[in-house]
């Protein structure tokens, strides 16, 4: 692949859902060598830092439906000019979470320049709910609905008005843990979902090449990739804050990254939820920065 200009981005917060230390996960991707592994692929890398609130260990907790709302509205407010400010610079933003709350800012960012972007969310859920349907009232369990428009009016209007992505520029994978409401939203949107059973059924692969020739179909003029660690099985990402059994193997997520790399389309990714409190000596931080290997372009061979 090309030699790219990277932003890397952290977003130290944890208040999109309920188990305290996803914040620490910039943290823990830089520690598992995240620069030394891309610069070492030719590629370069800016350390932008990281965003972080001042909320403590107590945010206020005064909605249920909405857990923290002011604390996740203002990290993506200064995420979303974050990534709007990199891509000015035509430099490839790469952001590292924190809970996958932080979606909400990195596509609005994204939306600034890609007016019909592809996007990969590679994930045991779908992060479809909305204030309405969510069981837990989490707002990580809510990005991809945001992100078209549905939902709470101050998550959906963020930095800009409206939708930041088309449901049918999404291609959902590695899904096992689907909510109803969820379940009727991707049914009346026709949003694209491969959940385990298909990537079972056909393989990674057959997986990764309809989803590119989804994109390619599409026309779509950027992807990103939404990289959820909890899509891996828990036995190699422990370090999650809702994980669920009988997910994508280390193999398969590699094998997903190559053929995305191989793509040449991807142009912005993330990757989120390593909780390194619920880990296992660094193991999530460890495959994440494995991951981002493949997908800027690491061979075996
Ligand atoms: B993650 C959940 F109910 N769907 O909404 C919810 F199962 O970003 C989980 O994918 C959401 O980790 C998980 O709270 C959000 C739950
Ligand atoms: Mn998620
Ligand atoms: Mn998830
Ligand atoms: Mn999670």
């Amino acid at each position: 692949m090309e030699k790219l200009s990277v932003s890397m981005i952290g977003v130290s917060l944890d208040l999109g859902q309920s188990r305290r230390g996803v914040d620490m996960g910039p943290s823990a991707i830089r520690y598992a060598g995240v620069v030394e592994r891309l610069e070492a692929l030719g590629h370069q890398i800016t350390d932008e830092g990281d965003i972080h609130i001042n909320a403590g260990l107590k945010a206020e907790k005064s909605n249920a439906k909405l857990k923290n709302l002011k604390e996740v509205l203002e990290t993506n407010q200064k995420l979303a000019e974050k990534v709007e400010s990199v891509l000015k610079d035509d430099r490839f933003p790469l952001v590292l979470g924190g809970d996958h709350s932080i979606a909400i800012g990195t596509l609005a960012g994204l939306s600034t320049k890609y007016k019909n972007m592809g996007v990969i969310w590679y994930d045991a859920h779908a992060d479809m709910n909305t204030d309405e349907t969510s069981p837990s009232g989490n707002i990580h369990g809510m990005p991809l609905a945001v992100s078209i428009g549905r939902g709470d009016e101050r998550l959906v209007n963020l930095h800009h008005d409206g939708q930041k992505i088309k449901p049918q520029n999404i291609v959902i994978i590695g899904a096992r843990s689907i909510d109803p409401g969820e379940r009727l939203l991707i049914k009346e949107l026709g949003i694209q979902v491969y959940t385990m059973h298909e990537i079972d059924k056909y393989g990674m692969t057959t997986v990764m090449q309809k989803a590119i020739q989804h994109f390619e179909d599409n026309q779509v003029d950027g992807v990103h990739l939404s990289l959820d660690l909890d899509a891996l099985d828990p036995l190699y990402t422990p370090g999650v804050g809702t994980p669920v059994p009988g997910g994508v193997s280390y193999r398969e997520s590699h094998l997903a990254m190559e053929i995305l790399e191989e793509s040449g389309l991807i142009t912005s990714a993330e990757l989120v939820e390593v909780n390194p409190i619920l880990d296992e000596r660094n193991k999530t931080a460890d495959v994440a920065v494995a991951l981002m290997g493949s997908l800027f372009g690491e061979k075996l061979l």
